[in-house]
């Protein structure tokens, strides 16, 4: 014959909590550009249209930032994503010979 626990009627009152583990957004980069002597004003308005989808106006109005400021910033984004476009202006600007320089730093 079959064996059979007691039937377990009695439930201690215990609860557990609910983890509510604490979020954290991943961290933003802005990604900067550098004024210089050298780099012609058109290839900035070029580089901020191409690679940060600005209009002819707001990249002129960034690039004139730069040019007057010395820094200026282009976006913000997640690492990966300013790593890219850091690169990408970069080697764009060196294939163009020109200085122009792209960094990131955390927002
Ligand atoms: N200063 C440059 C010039 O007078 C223009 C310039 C603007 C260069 C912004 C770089 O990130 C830059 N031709």
């Amino acid at each position: 014959m079959t064996h059979h626990r007691p039937k377990d009627t009695h439930h201690p009152e215990l609860t557990v909590q609910a983890a509510r583990p604490k979020l954290r957004r991943p961290p933003l980069f802005k990604v900067l550009l550098l004024n210089d002597d050298y780099t012609p004003m058109e290839f900035v308005v070029l580089v901020l249209e191409r690679f940060f989808g600005m209009n002819h106006e707001n990249a002129t109005q960034i690039m004139l930032h730069v040019h007057q400021r010395g820094v200026g910033v282009c976006g913000v984004f997640p690492k990966d994503i300013a790593e890219t476009k850091v690169s990408r202006v970069n080697d764009y600007a060196r294939s163009h010979q020109h200085p122009l320089m792209c960094t990131m730093e955390e927002a």
